[in-house]
């Protein structure tokens, strides 16, 4: 019985690893103040359609800053025939992270705005994703 179990742990952590080694995320990393904000959007390149995003805010000392607000403005410019877009997304602590969805309408060139605030002051992490 104990052996069995042990075989099918075995079968599970080696699923999980060789799903973790295909999932592309798309990372990026910046340094805002004393904190080190890093931003992961699930897939990459980002999908239209939902993508979940993670901003993990970390002090000088790499410890888990859980006390920020974190929201994210994202969009695209106006395009010929076509207005601007423009989105909100808020975010919830989640754990050590802060977890949001945003929801890519259309591909394309589009800006991610994340805003963190409540840790000094106010800093904005500006990114631009691709989406397919
Ligand atoms: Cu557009």
């Amino acid at each position: 019985m104990r052996k069995s179990m042990a075989a099918l742990l075995v079968v599970m952590v080696g699923f999980f690893l060789a799903a973790s080694a295909d999932a592309k995320t798309l990372e990026t990393v910046k340094k805002v103040g004393e904190n080190t904000v890093t931003v992961t959007l699930e897939k990459d390149p980002p999908a239209t359609g939902d993508n979940a995003v993670t901003v993990a805010v970390n002090d000088s000392k790499g410890k888990a800053v859980t006390t920020a607000k974190v929201a994210i403005d994202y969009g695209m410019p106006a395009m010929m025939g076509m207005p601007a877009m423009k989105y909100k997304a808020a975010t919830a602590l989640n754990g050590y992270a802060y977890t949001g969805v945003l929801n890519f309408s259309m591909p394309g060139a589009w800006y991610v705005n994340v805003k963190v605030e409540g840790v000094g002051k106010t800093e904005t992490v500006k990114l631009n994703v691709d989406v397919r």
